[in-house]
């Protein structure tokens, strides 16, 4: 069905290019250069094909999951157009998923193996949605800030080299910049509203600000894959230049707002162009991603339960052999 066949990742192959046929590569990395599009009918090294099924499958796993923490705000909104609004965001974000999965699949790996790997707790997905929802001003924050952030990164790898991700990207990007339109519109109104309303707001943003920087990865200095992906045109933009690029864009909006930022060293150095702030606590982050968060078991225990209380629809749209998904078309 595929060009080259799905590669497991515990598999060794895959891990460098070595065994490659050096002319191929050479042809793929030209192309690359080119600024041209990889088509998954095309020729690929095994690397770059590992690479983006593990990084196309963290970002999918990252929106289904994603839609939790804002999801368990559907039933208190304040008022009945909020709820509206974010009953749409939560489908989007779903939606979303489905897309990148559909993006990966084109890459030989089945969805099922996908869940299957979300729902054991092999797969990997975005530190930030382990985190609770406490108040209401949470779910206002994460639809502004933590969208904001994923945009950085997605409009910046919508240009990047495989197709399937990058028109999935383009499209994810239109509907983002409106659940940020959303989220900053919620923010705008409870830092404007009475005093508890801002105190509310302002712990929020307290206790996301952490997340919000571990977002875009650990340092440059110590990525793992950044080097490779960059190369092959997959991230368009260094862990680190991403951050920088979203403190340009938003700190100043928040700051405009008369909200407080807990790091006091946080401050835009004029000679080099440079945000300076203290570097969150890395460790925190591995515990996190490792499984070891506020809320990770929580959030695996709800896909385990809406996989098992699927199943049957599943069955019944699909028959006996039914799996997870029926094939990207
Ligand atoms: N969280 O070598 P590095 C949304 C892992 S959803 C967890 O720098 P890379 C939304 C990394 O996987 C949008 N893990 O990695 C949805 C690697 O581990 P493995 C979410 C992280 O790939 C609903 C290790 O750390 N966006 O916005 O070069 C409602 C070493 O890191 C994280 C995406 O998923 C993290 N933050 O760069 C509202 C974007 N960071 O795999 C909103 C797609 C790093 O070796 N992903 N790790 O075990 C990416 O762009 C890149 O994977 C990253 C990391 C920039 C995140």
């Amino acid at each position: 069905m595929y060009g080259n066949a799905y590669i497991d990742p515990k598999d060794q192959k895959g891990k460098t290019v070595e065994g490659e046929d050096p002319v191929k590569l050479a042809e793929f990395e030209a192309r690359i250069l080119a600024g041209e599009k990889i088509e998954p009918q095309d020729w690929m090294p095994a690397l770059y094909r590992k690479q983006l099924i593990r990084m196309i499958e963290q970002h999918a796993h990252s929106e289904i999951i994603g839609a939790l923490p804002e999801g368990t705000w559907i039933t208190r909104a304040p008022g009945f157009r909020r709820k509206l609004a974010l009953m749409a965001k939560v489908q989007d974000e779903v939606g979303h998923a489905q897309l990148l999965y559909s993006a990966a699949e084109t890459l030989g790996k089945p969805r099922e193996d996908m869940i299957n790997d979300l729902i054991t707790g092999k797969s990997k997905y975005s530190n930030v949605f382990n985190y609770p929802a406490i108040t209401w001003a949470d779910s206002a924050i994460i639809a502004w800030l933590i969208d904001a952030g994923a945009i950085v990164n997605q409009l910046a790898n919508s240009k990047g080299s495989y197709g399937p991700y990058c028109r999935a990207l383009e499209r994810i990007c239109y509907e983002e910049s409106f659940h940020l339109k959303y989220g900053h519109d919620n923010v705008v109104h409870l830092a404007t509203g009475t005093a508890k309303q801002r105190q509310m707001v302002q712990e929020a943003l307290t206790r996301w600000w952490q997340p919000i920087m571990h977002f875009f990865g650990p340092p440059d200095r110590v990525s793992v894959h950044t080097e490779v992906l960059m190369k092959w045109k997959v991230k368009m933009m260094s862990n680190d230049d991403m951050r920088q690029q979203y403190l340009d864009m938003y700190v100043p909006k928040i700051w405009d707002l008369g909200l407080e930022l807990p790091d006091p060293n946080l401050r835009k150095n004029e000679e080099t162009g440079k945000w300076e702030y203290t570097e969150p606590d890395w460790d925190e982050f591995k515990r996190v991603i490792n499984g070891d968060g506020p809320c990770n078991a929580e959030r695996l225990a709800v896909r385990r339960m809406a996989e098992e209380k699927g199943r049957w629809v599943r069955r019944a749209i699909l028959g006996e052999d039914a799996k997870y998904s029926v094939p990207f078309a």
